[in-house]
C-alpha cells in the first residue's frame, strides 16, 4: 500500500511534462490518495506524472481511491434511445449521425412520447436506472416545441422513477430552464478530447462553445455529464489535457463518460486514420485514462460508454478495477451495438458485482 505524505514540493520543482522522475511521480500519486476531498485545481505536470505511473501501480492506486470514495460493488446502469437520428449539421468526423458523413444512418424526425414510454419501461423492467435521450442536433436554438416534446419527455421518465438525462447538442443559459422545471437530473455535453486536438476532430464549432454549454448547465440545478472519446489519433499529451479541462471543472462532472472510437465506415476519421502516422490506441491507453480519472476526479462516475461492446469481458474487468462504476447497457447505443441487459447482468453477478438503485449514489458517506 501507497504511504501518505502530505510533502508536494520536491514534486513541483522534479517534474516537467515529458521528463519525470519517479520520485516525483510517487509524491504525486501519494498527495491525490490522501486528499479527503475533490481537488479542482490539477496541473498538466501533475495528471501527468499520474498517468505515466507504471500500470500495476496505478491501477492499485485507482482501486484504493475508488474503495475510499465509493461502494465498489455498485455498477450504474444507463441505458440510450436516439429520439432525433441523423441529419446532424455539425462536421464531427467521428459521427454516424453528421450530415458531412458518408454512412447507412438516415435523417428521421423527432420521436412521441408514447415510443420513449415504451423504450423507458423496458430499460426499467430490466434493471437500468437512468435513461439517456440522445438527438443528433447541433444546439437547442430555433426549437420551442421540440424542447416542449422533450420536456414532456424528462417527466415521464421521471414518473416512471428513472434518472433523466438528454444530450441534445449546444445550449444557451435560456435553454436549461425548462429542462430544471421538467426535473432533469443530468445532461451530457462531451468535450472529447484536448483543446489542442479538438479542430482535427470538429470544425463547426470550437473547444470553448462545448464549455460554455456546460457552463450553463453548471449554473442551473442540472448535473454535467461529460468525457470523451479515445482512439481519436490523440496522443497521450492529449489524453493529459482532456483530464485536465475536466478536473479543473468545479464542480467536477457528476459523470464521465469514456467512449472508445467505434468506427464507423464512411465518417471522416476513417479515412483520415487510413493515412495517418499517429500511434493506435492500445488498451493499456485506456485503463490509464479511467484510473487517472479515477484517482483525480474521486467522486465523480466513470462510465464505460460506446465501443463497450468490443471488449472482452476480462478487459471490461481491467476498467471495474481501474475505477469504472458506470455503464451504457441495453439494446443499442445510439446507432452502434450495446452489450445487452443479460449478458451484463450476468458478468456483473460472476465478478461479484451488482446494479445501483435509482437516484442513489455510490458515494461512501452520501
Ligand atoms: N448531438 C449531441 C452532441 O454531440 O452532444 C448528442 C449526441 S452525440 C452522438 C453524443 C456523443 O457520442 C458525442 O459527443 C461523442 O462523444 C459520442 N460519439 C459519437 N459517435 C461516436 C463514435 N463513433 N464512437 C465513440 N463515441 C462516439
Ligand atoms: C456518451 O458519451 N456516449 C453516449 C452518450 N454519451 C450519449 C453516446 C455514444 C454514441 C456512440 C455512437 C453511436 O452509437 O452512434
Ligand atoms: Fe451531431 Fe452530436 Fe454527431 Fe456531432 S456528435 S455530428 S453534434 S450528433
Amino acid at each position: 500500500m501507497l504511504s501518505l505524505r502530505s510533502s508536494f514540493a520536491p514534486f513541483r520543482r522534479a517534474c516537467t511534462i515529458r521528463r519525470l522522475t519517479t520520485v516525483a511521480s510517487d509524491e504525486v500519486l501519494e498527495y491525490a490518495l490522501s486528499l479527503s476531498k475533490p481537488k479542482y485545481t490539477w496541473t498538466k505536470n501533475e495528471i501527468s506524472s499520474i498517468y505515466t505511473t507504471p500500470l500495476m501501480k496505478l491501477v492499485n492506486a485507482a482501486q484504493a481511491q475508488h474503495r475510499k470514495f465509493h461502494d465498489p460493488t455498485k455498477i450504474q446502469l444507463c441505458t440510450l434511445m436516439n429520439i432525433k437520428s441523423g441529419g446532424c449539421t455539425e462536421n464531427c468526423s467521428y459521427c454516424s449521425q453528421s450530415s458531412s458523413n458518408n454512412t447507412s444512418v438516415k435523417a428521421e424526425k423527432l420521436v412521441t412520447i408514447e415510443e420513449v414510454k415504451i423504450n423507458a419501461l423496458e430499460a426499467k423492467r430490466n434493471g437500468s436506472t437512468r435513461f439517456c435521450l440522445g438527438a443528433a442536433w447541433r444546439g437547442m436554438e430555433g426549437r420551442k416545441s421540440a424542447m416542449k416534446r422533450i420536456s414532456e419527455m424528462v417527466k415521464t421518465v421521471n414518473d416512471m422513477g428513472l434518472e433523466s438525462c438528454v444530450t441534445l447538442g449546444m445550449l444557451e443559459d435560456s435553454h436549461t430552464a425548462p429542462l430544471e422545471e421538467a426535473g432533469l437530473s443530468a445532461y451530457n455535453c462531451n468535450i472529447d478530447t484536448s483543446r489542442e486536438h479538438y479542430k482535427n476532430i470538429v470544425s463547426s464549432r470550437s473547444y470553448d462553445d462545448r464549455l460554455q454549454t456546460i457552463n450553463s448547465i453548471q449554473k442551473s440545478g442540472i448535473k454535467v455529464c461529460t468525457g470523451g472519446i479515445l482512439g481519436l489519433g490523440e496522443s497521450e499529451q492529449d489524453r493529459v489535457g482532456f483530464l485536465s479541462t475536466l478536473s479543473n471543472m468545479e464542480p467536477h462532472p457528476e459523470s464521465v463518460p469514456i467512449n472508445r472510437l467505434v468506427p464507423v465506415p464512411g465518417t471522416k476519421i476513417v479515412k483520415d486514420m487510413k493515412n495517418s502516422k499517429s500511434k493506435t490506441l492500445g488498451f493499456d491507453d485506456i485503463v490509464r485514462t479511467i484510473a487517472t480519472a479515477r484517482i483525480i476526479m474521486p467522486e465523480s462516475m466513470i462510465r464505460l460508454a460506446a465501443g463497450r461492446y468490443t471488449m472482452r469481458e476480462s478487459e471490461q474487468f481491467i476498467c471495474f478495477m481501474a475505477g469504472c462504476n458506470s455503464i451504457f447497457t441495453g439494446k443499442d447505443m445510439l446507432t452502434t451495438p450495446c452489450n445487452g441487459w443479460e449478458e451484463d447482468k450476468a458478468m456483473l453477478k460472476k465478478w461479484g458485482m451488482e446494479p445501483l438503485r435509482p437516484f442513489s449514489t455510490t458515494t461512501l458517506g452520501q
